[in-house]
């Protein structure tokens, strides 16, 4: 059994096993969830991510790696890279999909039980959110479905609007992180 959680705010303040960063290939920080999980996170988890680039080059989209969480409060933070929005015939839902499971199946090899999202895509890169909420909450529930050790994701909506979206797919209540 697994359950899929709304919640509303920072996912930076969340304490579950593994919080995902929308980073991109270059994992050298940035803007939007990418800063701020650098910011509150510390320089550990940039020296991680430097290390794990000079070893393997550029995380291509779609794909996922992993730091621990530095100051976070998460234990792991497991980085992928969603597609930039080029008008959606560029394979961007695809690329999408592949971001949430390859974070799941990773998370899976980790051992924890525990994930959170952020709506990968849909700040900077410019995916539409409606569309990018179908493909995620489809795609975690896929590989749930298929059985896993995974027994809690949590969707973390920072806007209101993912947040409205989210609400009504889901259908379920929100919970406030302070
Ligand atoms: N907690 C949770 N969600 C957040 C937070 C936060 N603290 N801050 C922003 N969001 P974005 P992308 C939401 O732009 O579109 C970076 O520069 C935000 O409201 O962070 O995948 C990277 O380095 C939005 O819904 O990521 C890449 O270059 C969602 O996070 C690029 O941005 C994703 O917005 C990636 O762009």
């Amino acid at each position: 059994m697994a359950t899929i959680r709304l919640i509303r705010g920072d996912i930076t303040r969340l304490p579950a096993e593994a919080i995902v960063n929308a980073a991109n290939s270059s994992l050298r920080g940035g803007g939007g969830v990418d800063g701020a999980i650098h910011g509150a996170g510390g320089p550990q988890i940039l020296r991680e991510c430097i290390k794990w680039t000079e070893k393997h080059g550029l995380l291509p989209p779609g794909e996922a790696m992993y730091t621990t969480g530095g100051k976070l409060p998460a234990k792991y933070v497991i980085h992928t890279v969603g597609p930039v929005w080029r008008g959606g015939d560029n394979g961007e839902d695809q690329i999408l999909a592949n971001a949430y499971k390859n974070s799941l199946r990773l998370a899976e090899e980790l051992g924890v039980q525990q994930i959170a999202f952020p709506n990968i895509s849909t700040g900077i890169y410019g995916f539409p959110k409606e569309r990018a909420a179908d493909i995620a909450i489809r795609s975690v529930a896929e590989y749930l479905r298929r059985g896993s050790r995974i027994n809690e994701v949590f969707f973390v909506c920072f806007d209101k609007e993912n947040e409205r979206i989210y609400h009504e797919k889901l259908g379920s209540d929100t919970l406030e992180i302070k």
